[in-house]
């Protein structure tokens, strides 16, 4: 009887003092994450933005060329002649009532039908003249002047 007791007393001193060991340590590891994530939080802020602040200055102009509008509208590209860089873009939208189409003149690059609201693309990659008409209104002319 005597030995039973020691060893119950034995065993929940022992509990009681895991218990209090692991409530010490959750104490103390408490504190520790919430100084670091406060101390990391920032720099990771940091980082972020700095990483991200450059990007896009650096893929827009590799994805992106540089583009020049044309409007189709009232019967006559707008503007009609146009002065751009080589490897600049062009982009032709339709926005009359009627379909138009953009074709060269020297019969080298010719666009599909352009409904109302449609757009044509095209990148210059040569230096020079690229005298256009509309296919189906021969009246409506332009010009794209390309430098080098
Ligand atoms: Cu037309």
């Amino acid at each position: 009887m005597n030995t039973k007791n020691l060893i119950i007393s034995i065993v929940v001193i022992l509990v009681v003092v895991l218990g209090f060991y692991i409530i010490m340590r959750k104490n103390s590891e408490a504190p520790m994450p919430y100084s670091t994530y406060g101390t990391t939080t920032p720099s990771v802020d940091n980082s972020v933005s700095n990483n991200t602040t450059p990007k896009p200055a650096t893929t827009t102009p590799a994805i992106k060329p540089v583009s020049h509008n044309v409007t189709i509208q009232n019967m006559a590209f707008s503007p009609s002649s146009l002065t751009i860089k080589k490897g600049e873009m062009v982009v032709w939208t339709n926005k009359d009532s009627v379909p138009h189409t953009v074709v060269a003149n020297d019969g080298g690059s010719k666009s599909s039908t352009l409904n109302p609201g449609q757009s044509y693309a095209f990148t210059f990659n040569n230096a020079g003249s690229f005298a256009y008409h509309c296919g189906i209104h021969p009246s409506m002319k332009g010009t794209v002047v390309i430098t080098q």
